[in-house]
């Protein structure tokens, strides 16, 4: 009789596989099966499985009323990859100490297109009082103006559609309207991704849809709704075959989708959510009336010297943030970029201080666990960058101060486009079709060049495009990156 362990294969994670976890692996410490479900969260990708989830799932350690339905609005792949684990998954926490734990909080994963139906009657269930969101920028339909769209192509499918809708603000309003019509309260919308004032925005863009199908809806959610604004933050790399492998490794269970991220995780919520909602607080969340100043805080210091470590670090040859800011030329350009420009424009929040913040987020950038991958956070840079770069070189300008570093995000933006175009590679971008053609037609002239991307006007408010000083050291950093 032969008996050999060493080629079986690894069992693959699951509901039944779980307890089974090498010691050390964190498990759920409740019962998954007394969990209900409490919050439904629209796109389930790497950002919510490391962020939100986590706190959800460290809320069900004593109150089960939290489980979250996940709801992809396109792709099947989570749910492919998450239905046979029976919603579970590790998330690593890579850091000095770097840790493992197996994630309960997701109790189903919905794609939305194959069944409409099933998420309206998550979102109309009367012990759904949250839905959250990770959707990305573009995933808020909203125009440049930061208004609902209105000539987005799947606002005007809902519109035209609202029972079977596309886009998130289009489920959001039909799950309302079914709360409407049934006498119950709305559920509390929390927006997690890194747009100034999220769910301001999000608010209005919700009500000014609704408006479109029903006045009498648009006033209740006007009224009634809860649309806190939030800062959430932790560095979550993209999964790759070596995180499968090492989860692998630490936990001895197979798993298809895990997670990574530093152990470092922030999530500050406005405090304005009705009382039945979840206790967030007793999980970490800092509730506080005062977000603007952290949400400005982080997506000028963090997003902002991100977006500009990826475009200048990518122009430089490198290819992790970690490698970026272990170049002195960029980490220099970061600091001060941090301290001379992004400082200045900022009203700390009570209790932080600036310059320790800054510090901080340096110190988490020069992570060696975290293999950041400077492209992923190169994506979207349409969407990104006048969020992240844009506010603060305004400001900066009207109060007559040098812009000369703030600009060249922008011109490493424009020479990553031209350059990808040039060597035919896609570029990630709701604009992707305008950004090739323009990158392809660029000739390194940096007058024709800036002038051909300032034309861009969902990205640059025209204010701003004719600006003569803005253009002139946007010019300038251009024929820099040469
Ligand atoms: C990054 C963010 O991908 C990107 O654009 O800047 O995802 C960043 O890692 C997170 O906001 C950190 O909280």
């Amino acid at each position: 009789m032969t008996v050999s362990t060493a080629t079986s294969p690894a069992l693959r994670l699951s509901a039944t596989s779980y307890p089974g976890a090498i010691p050390g692996v964190a498990i759920p410490s409740y019962d998954r099966d007394k969990v209900q479900v409490g919050v439904v969260h629209f796109g389930p990708g790497a950002f919510h499985r490391a962020h939100q989830a986590y706190y959800f799932d460290k809320l069900l350690g004593h109150d089960p009323r939290w489980g979250v339905c996940a709801v992809s609005l396109k792709s099947p792949g989570v749910r492919d990859a998450l239905e046979p684990q029976d919603g579970l998954y590790t998330l690593a926490q890579l850091d000095a100490d770097t840790t493992f734990r197996v994630m309960g909080s997701i109790l189903e994963v919905l794609v939305a297109p194959e069944d409409p139906p099933s998420v309206f009657a998550r979102l109309a269930a009367p012990t759904t009082r949250l839905v959250t969101l990770t959707v990305t920028e573009k995933g808020y339909t909203l125009s440049p103006d930061g208004g609902l769209d209105e000539n987005h192509p799947d606002i005007i499918h809902d519109l035209a559609n609202p029972r079977e809708p596309r886009s998130a603000v289009g489920y959001i309003v039909e799950g309302l309207r079914r709360r409407f019509a049934a006498g119950l309260a709305p559920y509390a919308v929390v927006a997690c991704d890194n747009l100034a004032d999220n769910g301001w925005r999000l608010k209005a863009a919700v009500v000014a849809y609704a408006g479109k199908l029903d006045e009498e809806l648009a006033r209740w959610i006007d009224r009634e709704g809860r649309f806190p604004r939030t800062m959430v933050d932790s560095i979550t790399p993209a999964t790759d075959d070596a995180l499968r492998a090492r989860v692998l490794a630490a936990t001895g269970l197979e798993d298809a989708w895990p997670i990574q991220r530093e152990a470092f995780t922030q999530w500050v919520v406005e405090d304005v959510l009705p009382a039945d909602a979840p206790d967030l607080a007793s999980v970490g969340v800092i509730l506080t009336d005062d977000v603007r100043g952290f949400e400005r805080a982080k997506l000028r210091l963090l997003n902002g010297v991100h977006s500009t470590l990826a475009y200048a670090g990518l122009l430089r040859g490198h290819e992790t943030v970690f490698e970026a800011v272990s170049d002195p030329t960029l980490a220099a350009l970061a600091r001060d970029m941090m301290v001379k420009d992004i400082i200045p424009t900022l009203t700390p929040p009570r209790g932080l201080d600036l310059q320790g913040y800054a510090d901080a987020i340096l110190a988490r950038f020069q992570n060696p666990e975290i293999r950041h991958l400077l492209s992923q956070i190169a994506w979207d840079g349409s969407q990104k960058l006048p969020f992240r770069i844009l506010g603060t070189l305004t400001e900066t300008l009207e109060a007559g101060r040098s812009i000369e570093r703030l600009v060249i995000p922008l011109a490493a933006w424009m020479r990553f486009v031209a350059r990808r175009a040039k060597a035919g590679e896609p570029i990630v971008d709701p604009l992707q079709e305008r950004l090739s053609a323009l990158g392809a037609a660029a000739t390194g002239d940096a007058k024709t060049d800036v002038a051909a991307f300032l034309a861009l006007d969902t990205v640059f408010p025209a204010a701003l495009a004719g600006h003569p000083a803005f253009v002139a050291a946007l010019e300038t950093a251009y024929a820099n990156l040469g």
